[in-house]
């Protein structure tokens, strides 16, 4: 991990891993292993176990008995808090590793990478004071005779599976939350970039967690992944990644003992842009929107729609913006949009993007495969004449590809917004507050941006309404997610008899 200028190196050999169980690494042994190579340089960088079956009946098993004896649900919120703020104080210690196994698997650019880390971080550290201030509720209006008690409890082994965007984010996004309400956990991260979550586990038990409460078990989706979310142990499945695994997950929670959900699935999110916007903010914020981690977020706005007078103005300024970006190598610093993460991922772009142009679309900028040695790379892409029926602009593509559609009105831009099967997140730019809380009012979407996109941090919810999922992540709702509410009347003296 030199760093040469202002690159850091590629490692000399991959990092092995064990898998994660009951407060250890558990090594490879006779499994298969994965190796895993760079997508932004094609060489592996790390080895990681293809686990069994039994090996996720077993880290179930552990996480049952951490949870069913207490030893971390049994435990005050100080003593809770404490552990989640040591945690938060070691991922800084171990920031630039956790960074570098991030970019060095993922593909995002190694800047990127750092301030995700630092806001994870941040999770761990907001999350303590949840797992302090959380409590029930009570009422002490039902009379003299009865007094009345809401309180909340651990909801129990929870199943975490995550995809291969945000390794990290979205396992902070999550595990601090669980951990603060009490619940053990099985994390499966996906098979391409598993390091940074063991990396995590790693961590925990450093930071005092007992053994058992958080166990990772690596592996393929449709054999490990499919065992978690069948598994009759797990009390509660939090699964992110695509629409259709997601359909799976409420199917086999159906099948086996209803665990309670929670899915953040897919986008194809609106960027509405109002003639009396900051256009130069506007352009700038609407680049960044599509282009940050290349297009692979769930929240990444998809879809600009933009007030008809300036539409042409403002495609020129985001063909602009997009020609300036630093496109490159992930482990140089100044590069901002780095790797496509998966080869299956770099031909479902490619191929969106020759069947836009097939459709009729016009392509204003970009499109190509970018050429920087072995890696996989794709040029910020934007589209115009495009129609609602389009596929690019009615199915998430999960890379750097931009539609722009115009609109006349203010209904016209609500409609065209709200017309797609998703609702996870979307953006509105305008000066006029009106208009700003209009859109915002009557756009169907779980996370909104005025004048801005993209911003997050471990206080406000996540997730979405319509196809993009259930449930919420982060705030005191993330916490009070993997909690399950308990009501409880208690009878004050003597009870009216039944039988006289
Ligand atoms: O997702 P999968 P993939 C979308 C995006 C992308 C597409 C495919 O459009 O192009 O999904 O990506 C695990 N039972 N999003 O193939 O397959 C898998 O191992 C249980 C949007 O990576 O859904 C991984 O850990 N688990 C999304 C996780 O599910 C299974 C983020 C996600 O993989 C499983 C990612 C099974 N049968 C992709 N099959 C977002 N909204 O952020 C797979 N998995």
């Amino acid at each position: 991990m030199d760093k040469t200028s202002t690159r850091l190196s590629l490692p000399v050999s991959p990092r092995e891993f064990g898998f994660y169980v009951n407060g250890a690494f558990v090594p490879a042994g006779p499994r298969e292993v994965f190796s895993r190579n760079s997508p932004g340089h094609d060489v592996p960088v790390t080895l990681i176990p293809k686990c069994t079956a039994d090996d996720l009946d077993m880290a179930v098993s552990v996480a049952r008995t951490a949870f069913d004896d207490r030893r971390w649900s049994g435990l005050n919120g100080q003593a809770r808090a404490a552990v989640l703020l040591r945690a938060g104080a070691l991922i800084r210690e171990r920031a630039e590793e956790i960074a570098y196994f991030e970019t060095l698997e993922n593909g995002k650019p190694i800047s990127q990478a750092r301030a995700e880390v630092g806001g994870c971080a941040d999770m761990f550290e907001y999350a303590s004071g949840l797992a302090r201030s959380l409590h029930g509720d009570s009422f002490n209006n039902l009379g003299d005779g009865m007094f009345g008690l809401v309180t909340r409890e651990p909801v129990g082994v929870v199943g975490i599976i995550t995809p291969w965007n945000f390794p990290f984010l979205i396992l902070c996004e999550r595990v601090p939350y669980i951990l603060a309400s009490g619940c053990t956990i099985v994390a499966k991260p996906s098979e391409v970039t598993s390091a940074t979550t063991l990396i995590l586990a790693e961590i925990l038990t450093e930071a005092g967690l007992p053994d058992g409460c958080m166990n990772v078990v690596t592996g393929s989706g449709s054999t490990i992944g499919q065992a978690l979310i069948e598994h009759p142990d797990v009390d509660m499945l939090s699964f992110t990644g695509s629409t259709a695994v997601g359909r799976r997950v409420v199917e086999a929670a159906g099948r086996t003992n209803f665990k309670k959900l929670g899915l953040e699935l897919g986008g194809k999110n609106p960027q509405i842009v109002f003639a009396d916007a900051d256009l130069e903010d506007a352009a700038d914020g609407v680049a960044f929107g599509i282009g940050f981690n290349t297009g692979q977020c769930c929240v990444s706005g998809s879809r600009l729609i933009v007030e008809r007078s300036v539409a042409d103005a403002f495609a020129q300024m985001v063909r602009a913006k997009f020609a300036r970006v630093v496109v490159g190598d992930p482990l140089d610093e100044a590069t901002q949009i780095g790797a496509i993460t998966t080869d299956a991922q770099n031909r479902t772009i490619l191929s969106y993007i020759e069947k836009g142009q097939a459709e009729g679309a016009r392509l204003i900028c970009g499109g190509e495969q970018m050429d920087f040695g072995r890696g996989q790379f794709i040029s910020p892409t934007l589209f115009g004449d495009v129609t609602r029926d389009m596929a690019i602009a009615r199915e998430e593509i999960f890379g750097p590809v931009l539609t722009i559609m115009p609109f006349d009105t203010i209904e016209e831009a609500i409609a065209i917004a709200n017309d797609t099967e998703y609702g996870l997140a979307a953006s509105v730019w305008t000066k006029n507050i009106d208009k700003a809380l209009m859109v915002t009012r009557r756009v169907q979407a779980g996370r909104f941006w005025v004048n801005t996109t993209l911003a997050g941090g471990p206080e406000l919810p996540l997730g979405g309404f319509k196809q993009s999922g259930w449930g919420r992540e982060a705030g005191i709702y993330g916490v009070e997610e993997y909690t399950q509410v308990k009501s409880v009347h208690i009878e004050i003296g003597k009870r009216s008899p039944w039988i006289g």
